[in-house]
C-alpha cells in the first residue's frame, strides 16, 4: 500500500538531514577493511562458489543489539538503546539453517550466534584445570560448548557468516550503508532483517564537546537532534530490490500495531515485526500489506523460541517475493 495525497509530504526521504548526519559523523575506523571483507563475501555469493548451485545465493543482513549515542568525543558517557542481541543471534542461526548466508551486524558485547545456551561467563564456568598442562570442558556444559564451536566454525569457515561489530549510531548506519550498497548486486535474493535497536536521537559530532562534561557546571542541558530515518533511503537507493523487514518496539501495546503499520507504509517495508518489550520472547506480530500474522513460540517445548517460526514465515515470504520478481 502506498502513501496517499495529503500525507505524501511526510513520506519523503529527508535527504538534507541524511547528508548532514553522514557529513558530521566521525570517519569510520576500519572502513577499508570492512569494505574489502564485504566485497569478498558478496562476490563469493554472487558466483555461488559456496553452494556450487550456479545461481545467486540468498544473503540476509541481520542487525542486532542497541546503538549508543556518545555525549562527548572522548566518550566517557553515552545514551544506550536496550537490546540483548538474543533475537538477532537466534535469527542468524535459523537463517543459516534455512540455507542463507548471513552478514551479522552486531553491537560489541551482545549475544552471538551459537552461544545462546552458554552460561553468562563461559570462560570461567565451562572450563576446568585437570592438571597443570590440561584444561577440560565441564561435563555439564560439554554439549553447549560443542554446539557453539561446531556451529560457529562451520558457518564462518564455510563462508556463510560474516560478523561486523558496531558500537555507536554513527558506526551502525555507516556500516549498514556499506552493506546495503554491496548487497545491491544480489537483487531480490538479498534480505534485510533489521532487529537492532537504533537510537532515535543523537548529538551531532560537530556540536559535541571534546572532553568529559564537567559536573561542576550544574544541571546538564543538552539538545539531541533526531536521527534521520534511513529506511526509505535503503529501499529507494542503497538496495532497492532487496526484501526488507524492520522491527517496531513499543512498551504500550495500544499503539504498537498502528505504529508498525505506519512504518510499513512510510518506509515501504515488505514486513514489519511488531513486538512489545515484555512479551517479545513469547510472541510477535508480522505486519504486511496483506494482513497481520501473530507468531508464537511453541509453549509445549521449554527451549523453543519465537525466532524459529518467525524466520520460517519470513523465508516463505522471501521465496514468494523472489518468484514474483522473476529474477
Ligand atoms: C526489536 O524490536 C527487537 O525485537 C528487540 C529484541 C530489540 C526488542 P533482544 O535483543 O530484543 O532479543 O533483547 N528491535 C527494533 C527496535 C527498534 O529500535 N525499532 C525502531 C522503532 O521501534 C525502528 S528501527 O522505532
Amino acid at each position: 500500500m502506498d502513501a496517499t495525497n495529503n500525507s505524501e509530504d511526510i513520506y519523503e526521504t529527508p535527504y538534507a538531514e541524511i547528508d548532514s548526519f553522514f557529513d558530521s559523523a566521525p570517519p569510520l575506523r576500519d572502513g577499508t577493511n570492512i569494505s574489502s571483507k564485504l566485497k569478498d563475501f558478496i562476490e563469493m555469493h554472487s558466483s555461488s562458489s559456496v553452494s556450487g548451485s550456479g545461481g545467486v545465493n540468498r544473503v540476509v543482513c541481520v542487525t542486532s543489539g542497541g546503538t549508543t549515542v556518545p555525549l562527548e568525543r572522548r566518550c566517557v558517557r553515552y545514551i544506550d538503546n536496550f537490546s540483548s542481541g538474543y533475537r538477532g543471534a537466534a535469527s542468524t542461526e535459523y537463517f543459516l539453517k534455512a540455507g542463507y548466508s548471513v552478514i551479522f551486524l552486531y553491537r560489541r558485547g551482545t549475544c552471538q550466534p551459537f552461544c545462546r545456551s552458554l552460561p553468562d561467563d563461559p570462560l570461567l564456568e565451562c572450563f576446568e584445570f585437570t592438571d597443570e598442562s590440561n584444561i577440560q570442558v565441564h561435563q555439564s556444559h560439554f554439549e553447549a560448548v560443542k554446539r557453539a564451536l561446531t556451529g560457529h566454525d562451520a558457518a564462518v569457515a564455510g563462508g556463510f557468516l560474516l560478523k561486523l561489530p558496531f558500537t555507536t549510531i554513527f558506526e551502525y548506519l555507516q556500516i549498514l550503508q556499506l552493506i546495503a550498497i554491496s548487497m545491491r548486486s544480489l537483487g531480490p535474493s538479498a534480505m534485510f532483517y533489521l532487529a537492532a535497536a537504533a537510537s532515535d536521537f543523537y548529538v551531532p559530532w560537530k556540536s559535541m564537546t571534546e572532553h568529559k562534561i564537567q559536573s561542576r557546571s550544574g544541571p546538564l542541558d543538552m539538545r539531541l537532534v533526531q536521527v534521520p530515518k534511513m529506511l526509505s533511503l535503503l529501499r529507494k537507493e542503497w538496495s532497492p530490490m532487496a526484501f526488507c523487514v524492520s522491527f517496531k518496539l513499543e512498551t504500550d501495546k495500544e499503539i504498537l500495531l498502528e505504529k508498525a503499520d505506519m512504518a510499513l507504509r512510510k518506509y515501504k517495508m515488505h514486513a514489519v515485526v511488531a513486538n512489545e518489550l515484555l512479551t517479545r520472547k513469547e510472541e510477535v506480530v508480522v505486519v504486511t500489506s496483506t494482513g497481520n500474522i501473530t507468531v508464537h513460540r511453541d509453549k509445549t517445548q521449554p527451549d523453543a523460541d519465537v525466532e524459529c517460526p518467525l524466520i520460517h514465515l519470513l523465508v516463505e515470504r522471501h521465496s514468494a517475493y523472489i518468484k514474483d520478481s522473476d529474477f
